[in-house]
């Protein structure tokens, strides 16, 4: 697989970079957290968007070095904001799959000297699919280390609510799908259905990709506790300008 050696020689040279996009907090209006977003600068193809890199990377097993590289760059990344500004990080199933997750989480977390308390992984469905006792056992372990567990693109996958209670889920991320279609009695019925359950769960709800105002509101008055999207911010590279941004709102 050509990009496959392309990506190993892209992680020994540091040809990886994070963008950090903001999530809102309805009920405070202030940023809560921010989601790290992997970007490729490759040298002759400009920038590789991780729809294009992810899945090569999952298929040439190099999914593992390049999620530890992430994990250790959101953890120190976020040990520079505010303390009530958490850190969410997107996790592979191949990840969760491999047995080598809960050793790379301590390890980025002993290394930043971030509380695990601060750190969120975002996992999709996809994960649960397998209805495979490892997977869930690996999640329970992650939420013993104290970390947080956000379940992405909610609705996307072969969703089933009997997951919602055999996982211990802190996070429902509704997809921007639902959030924007074209119709908006459509899109509120969703949201609303959705905000209900999670909440009823006992979980933070965030509704996803919000570009507009009206988005906004409609988040809000469904029952959403948390906003992500455009309207809050664009995934932003890390340094002085996104610490200020997240120390404010
Ligand atoms: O930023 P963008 O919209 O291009 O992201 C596209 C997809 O790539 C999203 O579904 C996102 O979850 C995924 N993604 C972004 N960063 C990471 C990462 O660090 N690890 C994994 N596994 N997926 C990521
Ligand atoms: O699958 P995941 O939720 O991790 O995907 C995150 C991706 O969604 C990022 O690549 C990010 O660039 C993109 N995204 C974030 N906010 C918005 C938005 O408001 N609109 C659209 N179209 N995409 C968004
Ligand atoms: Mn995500
Ligand atoms: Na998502």
């Amino acid at each position: 697989l050509r990009l496959g050696m392309d990506l190993r020689r892209a992680l020994q040279r540091g040809e990886f970079e994070l963008h950090y996009q903001p999530i809102l907090d309805v009920a405070s209006g202030t940023i809560v957290s921010a989601e790290a977003l992997v970007r490729w600068h490759h040298p002759s193809r400009g920038l590789v968007p991780p729809s294009d890199f992810i899945p090569a990377a999952e298929e040439a097993g190099l999914i593992v070095p390049l999620g530890e590289w992430v994990l250790r760059a959101a953890t120190h990344e976020a040990r520079h904001w505010p303390d009530h500004v958490r850190v969410a990080v997107n996790v592979s199933t191949v990840q969760v799959r491999h047995g080598s997750l809960i050793a790379a989480v301590r390890a980025a977390l002993d290394a930043s000297r971030l509380e695990a308390e601060r750190l969120e992984l975002e996992i999709t469905e996809s994960v649960l699919m397998a209805d495979d006792e490892r997977a869930s056992a690996v999640l329970h372990d992650l939420r013993g280390l104290g970390v947080h567990i956000a379940l992405d693109d909610f609705g996307t996958g072969y969703s089933s609510l009997s997951y919602l209670r055999q996982f211990p889920f802190d996070k429902l991320k509704i997809d921007r799908s639902f959030v924007s279609t074209s119709s908006e009695v459509e899109a509120a019925t969703i949201v609303r259905a959705v905000a209900a359950l999670g909440r009823g769960l006992g979980m933070i709800v965030t509704a996803e990709g919000v570009e507009t105002q009206e988005q906004f509101d409609m988040a809000r008055a469904e029952g959403c506790t948390e906003v992500q999207g455009y309207l809050v911010g664009h995934p932003y590279p890390a340094g002085e300008e996104l610490r200020m941004r997240l120390g404010q709102a």
